[in-house]
């Protein structure tokens, strides 16, 4: 163990000085610092997991976040009784007691399955959890833990010191989650990759797929191949569109699970279907197929729910998807359906509603679909602006969850003010305080925590274009709401929150990742401004400019902009 007082700390700049340990995002359960307390990375230092893929996986993981900015080897390897103290080990408290210790879940919540027990100090970290998905969860804190230039995607120079202490860590909500919508613009593998990469940093996990929309329909389904190839080939102000092939999408749903993130695809029913009636004209209400539709209004489409041939569809689409799913929901939209009266819709609801669960899966949709009949283990999307909705409250009444998207609150697409060159304002401006300052578990009347799932905060794409789009109007709203999902109610606090994230923004343009410099928060180090995004037309706001991207690779195509580290 090297001295851990070098170089001394006077002489650290931003993004050489570790991150104290209460500043993790989003705020842990119980977090215990030790005064002047640090461990120091070293070339030496080894990766130690429990035996097992699971958390030799996780282990790798870590390996793989380091390395390239350490320049040190960092083997993995497994875990045995006479290891000595030093390096970062990795273990799972499982039922057979073979990391030396008992059963009992750990203090604080590393007993939850997604929780995990964190110890840093000068002599070793031993992070311990019941899952591999716990000691995921604190691998992404502990990289948290060291000094902002462990983001960069070129080689730093030490120290690479992790402040000492520990976390008791455990979600409050089983479900967080942040939708991408690839139906008005398409965004292609690896851009949707590195979105999942941003999804894992804060502990949310579940990615939303908005998958088909008037605009293009994004996924292949072999029984019905023309939804992709025609559906497919169109998206907002007319450009090229795109779908995934199946084996694509495997790779995303691949990639997410390897980051303890479940994909839930949405196929959006009656309504938002365009495309889908333009590659096969018989589902039309009139059997005529629709022009294709590129501009950005709503409400204008439906299937033709009198058709036997239209719930034949649907059972193929959903039971395609269904085999590509892992995980145990299927969104099968239900908003914006204006064309139809409230008893075709519900009953046209409820036999979709069947499909789904005869698929071995369960419903989830726009809170729309609360009219609808109970469906076991249903989930309600509740995406209004109010705190208020009966309809809503009768579907929990009768055994429905609700999963919490506030449009004025949580929307992605929601301008952060009237200057924000992107987004839409329906639902209001939403700043990084609107987003934060709510609370899940006692939101919308007649819905109480238990009947909650959890939060999402989904992006809609009319206006969002390239990858830097997507980043501007995810940071910093969605660590806000991830948060909201992971943290004790107690310890929200609008002022602790926006001094942890302040000292995000650093992390963010060290990783080539694109933000919005709110106002509100009082952003640390020299942040560089970087480029505008192309679409964003006059404007004063600084934006990442990228349009491609490699996934898990640190910054876009950024080798010829200075770091701000160097
Ligand atoms: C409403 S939110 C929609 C989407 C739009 C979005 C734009 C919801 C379930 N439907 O079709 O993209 O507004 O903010």
């Amino acid at each position: 163990m090297r001295p851990t007082t070098f170089p001394p700390r006077s002489t650290r700049t931003p993004a050489d000085t570790p991150p104290r340990l209460t500043d993790v995002l989003p705020a842990p359960a119980r977090v215990e610092p030790a005064a002047g307390v640090e461990f120091i990375l070293t070339p030496g230092t080894t990766i130690r997991t429990t035996p097992g893929p699971e958390a030799s996986a996780v282990g790798r993981h870590l390996a793989e976040l380091l390395r390239r900015p350490t320049g040190y080897p960092l083997p993995v390897v497994t875990a045995g009784q006479a290891d000595g103290p030093g390096g970062i080990s990795l273990l799972l408290t499982g039922d057979d007691g073979a990391t030396g210790r008992s059963r009992t879940p750990q203090p604080g919540g590393a007993g939850s399955a997604e929780g995990y027990h964190l110890e840093i100090s000068p002599s070793g970290v031993v992070a311990r959890a019941r899952t591999a998905t716990g000691l995921f969860y604190a691998v992404q804190t502990l990289w948290q833990l060291l000094p902002p230039k462990v983001e960069s995607a070129r080689r730093q120079p030490g120290p690479w010191a992790i402040p000492g202490g520990t976390i008791d860590d455990h979600p409050r909500f089983g479900y967080r989650g942040a939708m991408l919508d690839v139906a008005r613009h398409f965004f292609a593998v690896p851009d949707v990759l590195r979105f999942v990469d941003h999804l894992a940093r804060y502990k949310v996990n579940h990615l939303h797929l908005h998958l088909t929309d008037d605009q293009g329909w994004r996924i292949a389904i072999d029984s019905w191949p023309r939804l992709a190839s025609v559906g497919g080939s169109t998206e907002v102000d007319g450009g090229p569109g795109g779908y995934y092939t199946k084996e694509q999408y495997a790779e995303i749903v691949a990639y997410a699970a390897a980051r303890h993130i479940t994909v839930v695809p949405e196929i959006d029913l009656p309504g938002h279907t365009n495309a889908a009636l333009n590659a096969y004209g018989e589902l039309a209400p009139d059997g005529v197929a629709p022009p294709e539709y590129t501009g950005t209004d709503v409400g204008f489409s439906a299937v033709a729910v009198d058709n036997e041939r239209t719930y034949r569809f649907i059972d193929d689409v959903l039971g395609e998807v269904a085999a590509l799913t892992p995980g145990r929901y299927l969104h099968i939209g239900g908003d914006e359906a204006f064309t139809l009266d409230r008893a075709a819709y519900t009953r046209f609801m409820n036999r979709v509603q069947r499909i789904v669960t005869g698929h071995g899966k369960r419903v989830l949709g726009w809170h729309q679909l609360a009219v609808a009949e109970h469906s076991t283990g249903r989930v309600v999307q509740y995406w209004g602006t109010s705190t208020e909705d009966p309809v809503v409250a009768e579907a929990v009444r009768n055994g429905a969850k609700v999963l919490l998207s506030p449009g004025n609150r949580s929307y992605l697409d929601m301008k952060y003010s009237a200057a924000t060159p992107l987004g839409k304002d329906w639902a209001g401006l939403v700043e990084v305080r609107d987003a934060y300052d709510w609370d899940p578990g006692d939101y919308l009347a007649g819905v109480p925590a238990e009947a909650v799932l959890g939060v999402e905060a989904p992006l809609w794409t009319e206006t969002v274009r390239t990858v830097g789009d997507i980043e501007f109007m995810t940071f910093p709203r969605l660590p806000a709401i991830a948060e909201l999902g992971w943290s004790p109610a107690r310890s929200r606090d609008w002022a602790d929150f926006r001094r942890r994230l302040a000292g995000h923004g650093l992390r963010w343009s060290t990783a080539g990742i694109a933000f919005h410099r709110s106002p509100e928060v009082p952003w640390a180090g020299s942040t560089p401004v970087v480029p505008e995004p192309r679409s964003a037309g006059s404007t004063a706001e600084a934006t990442g400019a990228s349009t491609t991207s490699t996934p898990g690779s640190g910054p876009p195509p950024a080798d010829d902009r200075p770091l701000p580290i160097a």
